[in-house]
């Protein structure tokens, strides 16, 4: 039988082409760029990614090592992990931000799940708090810090509770926190709100509240009934002492209230593509049949992960539980991180005192004064804009440099590039 002859197809227009460009992220996005640029001797200071002062990626050989036994490893498998993720990694990093005596660990309050590094972390925690806060009747308000790290600003609404309202953080003139204002907006904020603070290392500022002013935001989160949700990315990166880095956290939970957690391992054990941190919810010291209470909540976070990525990926949790759970292994990981943040404060020294030494106008000293990744050094768009183009060195349009990514011998480079920017471009406020 002869084919039915049909007209020859017309091309069809894709249901797609009407898709608008969404906006470059202005972290991983400046990244891109930065990788695009084919001029010899760019420079990149934006992603908060530790380099060697060569410049290049750092493999701790604490986690080399324990990758190695992992693969030699005849027991090691790929099945699926349950969709809260390894229990042994649960407990190993809940145990590191809240300390091994926590007594809301002992007393069966801490419900950790494993999370898709910080980011996933703080959005299955806000996606979870956006279903079963009702604190006044309906979902919560979520206030994050100005400035921050800018996908705070992305997870909230994406997690369905419209934006994020904001308090304020810096104090511009001297580079430190406004406490005073902080307070005021945190005593603004309707009973319930949840409020992300930095457990430490703030990103971008570098500048954290001392002990006395933890103290002070405690007693307005506890008089005012808000939710601390903690994003801890910077563990062991601030001081160099993971037990130092955690002292707000460990204010907060030895109160008893509830509060949330969220930690990358993405930083403090280099595992930044293997996407491993926690999600934690720490239910208030007073909370009766706890065992009850707690199962429920896990049994809500495995109801929010399981539609939305079904459960997480094994390698990273591995290489953690290697590391957390075996006391050689965790001293020289000890060792590692105070010597990453050993370089960032080097880093430091050596950039101010370039600036300092080629004249650049200003006062720098907010650069050693500052703590953690990053420098909020102060530069305009504009000047990071002409740094970028003239000189082919990449910074967020904040002003923020990584530290890491400054070795000893690009720091004068840098220097010289910022004092042609700093006497060049004008400053609009
Ligand atoms: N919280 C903060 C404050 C943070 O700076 C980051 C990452 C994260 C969470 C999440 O990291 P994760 O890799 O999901 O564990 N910050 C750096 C990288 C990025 O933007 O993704 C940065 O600010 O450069």
């Amino acid at each position: 039988m002869a084919a039915t002859m049909t007209a020859p197809a017309k091309a069809a227009t894709s249901v797609f082409a009407g898709v608008p460009e969404a906006p470059p992220d202005p972290i991983l996005g400046l990244n891109s760029a930065f990788l695009a640029d084919e001029t010899p001797g760019k420079i990149s200071l934006g992603v908060g990614a530790f380099r060697t002062d060569e410049g290049k990626p750092y493999v701790l050989p604490v986690v080399k090592r324990v990758e190695q036994q992992l693969a030699a490893d005849p027991a090691t498998n790929h099945e699926y992990l349950p969709i809260d993720g390894l229990p042994a990694f649960q407990k190993l990093s809940a145990e590191l931000i809240l300390g091994k005596d926590c007594t809301a660990m002992n007393e069966g309050r801490v419900v950790t799940s494993q999370a898709l590094s910080g980011t996933g972390a703080l959005r299955v925690g806000i996606t979870f708090l956006a279903r079963f806060l009702r604190t006044s009747g309906s979902p919560p308000a979520v206030y994050i810090p100005t400035p921050t790290w800018s996908n705070h600003r992305n997870i909230v609404p994406d997690a369905g509770l419209g934006d994020a309202r904001t308090y304020r953080y810096l104090d511009a003139t001297s580079g430190g926190v406004d406490i005073t204002s902080m307070l005021a907006d945190l005593s603004d904020a309707p009973k319930g709100s949840v409020i992300v603070l930095h457990g430490c290392a703030h990103n971008p500022t570098g500048a954290d509240p001392s002990p006395a002013q933890w103290k002070e935001i405690l007693t307005v989160v506890r008089e005012r009934g808000l939710l601390p949700f903690f994003d801890n990315a910077y563990q062991g990166f601030a001081s160099g002492d993971l037990d130092a880095d955690a002292a707000s956290v460990r204010l907060f939970a030895d109160a008893g209230i509830d509060m949330v957690l969220s930690q990358s391992f993405a930083k403090n054990m280099g595992l930044y593509g293997q996407r491993i941190g926690a999600l934690s919810v720490v239910l208030a010291a007073g909370t009766p049949d706890v065992a009850v209470a707690a199962k429920a909540v896990r049994s809500q976070l495995k109801a929010v992960v399981r539609p939305m990525y079904s459960s997480p990926p094994a390698h990273g949790a591995r290489i953690a539980v290697g590391v957390l759970g075996d006391s050689a292994n965790y001293a020289e990981w000890k060792k590692e991180l105070a010597g990453m943040a050993g370089r960032i404060g080097d880093m430091r020294t050596a950039l101010k005192a370039a600036l300092d030494a080629n004249g650049t106008p200003g006062d720098w000293s907010r650069i050693v004064n500052q703590i953690g990744m990053f420098s909020y050094t102060g530069l305009s768009a504009q000047q990071v804009a002409y740094l970028r183009t003239k000189h082919h060195i990449y910074m967020t349009s904040n002003g923020r440099i990584s530290m890491a990514g400054l070795t000893t011998s690009t720091v004068q480079q840098v220097a010289d590039a910022m004092k042609d920017a700093v006497e060049n471009v004008v400053k609009q406020e």
